[in-house]
């Protein structure tokens, strides 16, 4: 290939090395911040721009001599690599980011002066990261874990972060047990393992030692805890914050992100074999729904109270493993959040991205929440740690888009300095710089504080039961049963008998059923006797059908995703009307076929596959349909993985399109026909299957 610069001939091994590198300025940073772009037909340059002429061999001293020191390219360039990693979040390091922006629908600035808030159809720029919070950054996306739901709302007086969960409550109460409870939760420090897995020891020890963590628990082993995508999720601000409006009038508020999709979760059994089949599942799925316009979308809904509220709630609003019912406070809309972009770089965006608790804007204060005062020093710092230095606001994914004036300067990295003589206030310089502004200046809540400087933990935080068991009779028998076998499955891998029977000791306080079953399932000789609760629990707490995903799931199939297993000889246009049956319900489909390169329909027409059927098993997607003629049957029928596809979607309760010819299958299969198995003879019934999977799971089939 021509290499451009003159002078130096084409090396006999080189590639084209015409990458443009195209300098721009980065919208919104107000700094001298660039991009590198590469298009085709310019020279390949160093880091200090100089061009290269061989992008392949080292400087030698002899066509087979020793290398030489002097060859600056390469040093720069292994030295690069050798930099390329930084510290992984210490919890949530694996994560996926979005562009997208917020919209307020109802303004409430009786409630707060946030800008943001203030007019109904005010639109700021928002980045969101999800994430998993114990796996290392290469860890399987399905996980049993809550997931984080972190917000980066763009406002013009500066960023607001909401850093979140899917998960209302949290495990402990107080900052100062977190580093024990993450050190618990992740892999054993003397093996180094398990990995991104709470089902050891350690957690168990530590949980059971924890009554405070009942109520999370109950959370974490509920389908919650294997969401189907981070778009059929919930988000929640998990504190109470506080608004305060414009007269500095405050009310404690709490954040809920309702998913415009409804909830959705998968399997136990899907989870363990989508981690194997496909360890990116919900990043993939993010990026393929963004990409083709299916933009994700949430409501912002908010829990608004009062003090006299706060008083009268039997539990303490600044306990964090509390939260409060929809039913007691209904949760008001007032806003969207809408996900239109995927990164261009995952490092520059969803890795460099530094949320911070503490990032509030006027209008929106903290309450005293133990673990949100705590969490306010400790992302600062953690961000200091794992981008370097106290520059990283200078980052374009984490500088504010409203322009900002301050005298901090220099450091690792700085990127905008200020200019002229003033680098510090007061000054009497006639360019002094800015000043303090109290009409617009942030200013924090005057709530009167008083009492004696103690560790201490409020008595009014010590009931530890109540809502566990509250979250557990508000779901329903098919949810119950899946939080019995999450605690089961994960105590059984626990080694230590003692700690199995110190943890379920806990349940008769939560509910004895779920105490005999879970014993039973362990195989304990009988139930161990209760913990004595710290404080007695409140037993008559309503049951809240907020809190269960099946009563909160979704109508169609609008978002989800079908794999049609296809064989040469299908009749095509039943294929055809397959396929614009679920784009019209607002899915996708995937063609899954014996051979990647696609099959012939009995018409002769050649159609493309998507996937390979021992890549593609049927827990990837949320309804299958079987179109085989009887040659590609019987084919597909000696196939390990086909039979597997079809006896798995069977046994995860999914709805089953076939044709005539794909009997075989089932019948190899040991999948007995019931009325989720549904038989596609005409064209028409194509409609009527994808009307059915709108339910998602033929939970009948559980009866059977
Ligand atoms: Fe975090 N948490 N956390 N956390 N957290 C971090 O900050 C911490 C807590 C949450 O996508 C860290 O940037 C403490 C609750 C999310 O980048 C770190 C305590 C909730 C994310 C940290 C908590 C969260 C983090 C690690 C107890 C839900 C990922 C890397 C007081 C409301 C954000 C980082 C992203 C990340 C500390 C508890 C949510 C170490 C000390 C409760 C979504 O600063």
């Amino acid at each position: 290939m021509d290499q451009k610069i003159p002078g130096h001939p084409p090396s006999a091994n080189t590639q084209s090395a015409n990458d443009t590198v195209e300098r721009d300025r980065h919208p919104g940073t107000g700094g001298e911040t660039h991009q590198l772009r590469h298009d085709d037909g310019e020279s390949l340059t160093t880091a200090q721009g100089i061009p290269v002429a061989d992008n392949q061999n080292t400087l030698k001293a002899g066509d087979r001599g020793p290398s030489l020191l002097e060859d600056f390219h390469f040093r720069e360039k292994i030295f690069h690599f050798d930099h390329e990693r930084i510290p992984e979040r210490v919890v949530h390091a694996r994560g996926y980011g979005a562009h997208g922006f917020f919209e307020t629908t109802e303004a409430i600035p009786e409630l707060t002066a946030a800008h943001l808030f203030g007019e109904k159809g005010r639109r700021v720029p928002t980045f969101v990261r999800f994430s998993t919070v114990a796996g290392n950054k290469g860890s399987a996306d399905l996980a049993r874990d809550v997931r984080g739901f972190a917000v980066k709302f763009y406002t013009q007086e500066g960023n607001w972060d909401l850093v979140g969960n899917n998960i209302p409550v949290f495990f402990i109460q107080d900052a100062m047990k977190f580093p024990d409870l993450i050190h618990a939760a992740k892999p054993e420090p003397d093996r180094g393992f398990p990995q991104a897995q709470t089902a050891h020891d350690n957690f168990w020890d530590f949980i059971s030692l924890m009554p405070e963590a009942m109520h999370m628990i109950m959370w974490t082993m509920s389908d919650r805890a294997i969401p189907r995508s981070f778009r059929f999720m919930e988000g929640f601000g998990v504190h109470t914050f506080r608004f305060v409006n414009a007269n500095g009038e405050s009310h404690f508020v709490k954040f809920h992100w309702k998913p415009k999709g409804g909830l959705q979760s998968v399997l136990w059994d899907e989870a363990v074999k989508i981690n194997g089949a496909d360890p990116d599942f919900h990043r993939r799925d993010l990026w393929d729904a963004i990409g083709k316009g299916d933009f994700p979308e949430w409501e912002l809904g908010v829990q608004v109270f009062d003090d006299a509220f706060a008083d009268s709630f039997d539990f303490d609003v600044l306990d964090a493993t509390k939260l409060i019912p929809e039913e007691d406070v209904p949760v008001r809309i007032v806003g969207r959040l809408v996900l239109d972009r995927v990164v261009d770089n995952f490092f520059a965006e969803t890795e460099q991205v530094a949320f911070c608790t503490q990032n509030i804007v006027p209008g929106i204060d903290f309450s005293n929440d133990p673990l949100l005062q705590g969490r306010n020093f400790s992302y600062l710092d953690t961000q200091t740690k794992r981008l370097g230095g106290p520059n990283f606001t200078h980052i374009p994914i984490n500088a504010p888009r409203c322009p900002m004036h301050h005298f901090q300067q220099d450091g690792h990295m700085a990127m905008h300095n200020p200019k002229g003589r003033a680098n510090y206030e007061p000054n009497g310089w006639a360019k002094g710089g800015p000043r303090a502004d109290p009409e617009r200046g942030f200013r924090s809540f005057p709530e009167e504080v008083a009492g004696p400087k103690r560790k201490i933990r409020a008595e009014s935080f010590g009931d530890h039961y109540s809502q566990a068991a509250q979250f557990y009779r508000s779901q329903t028998a098919i949810e119950q049963g899946h939080i019995a076998n999450a605690l089961i499955f994960e105590l059984s891998k626990v080694e230590t008998v003692a700690i199995r029977e110190r943890l379920v000791a806990h349940l008769p306080n939560i509910d004895e059923g779920l105490a005999q079953t879970v014993s039973d399932g362990l195989g304990l000789k009988k139930v161990p006797k209760a913990h004595e609760p710290a404080r007695k629990p409140v037993t008559d707490l309503a049951p809240s059908d907020a809190l269960s995903i099946l009563k909160n799931g979704p109508g169609d199939f609008a978002g989800r995703k079908m794999g049609i297993l296809v064989t040469d000889g299908i009749d095509g246009k039943l294929l055809g009307a397959m396929k614009d049956a679920v784009v019209d319900a607002g899915g996708t489909v995937e063609i899954v076929a014996p051979r990647v390169g696609g099959i012939v329909t009995a018409d002769g027409d050649h159609v493309e596959a998507d996937q390979k059927i021992d890549g593609a098993p049927s827990v990837l997607y949320d309804a299958v349909v079987i179109l085989a003629s009887a040659d590609g049957a019987a084919e597909l029928a000696g196939m390990h993985a086909a039979r597997s596809f079809v006896a798995d979607a069977h046994a995860h309760l999914k709805f089953i399109g076939v044709s005539d010819g794909a009997k075989v299958l089932l019948k190899r299969a040991n999948v007995e026909a019931d009325a989720g198995v549904v038989e596609l003879n005409a064209n028409k019934d194509a409609g009527t299957f994808v009307e059915h999977c709108g339910a998602l799971r033929f939970w009948k089939r559980l009866q059977s």
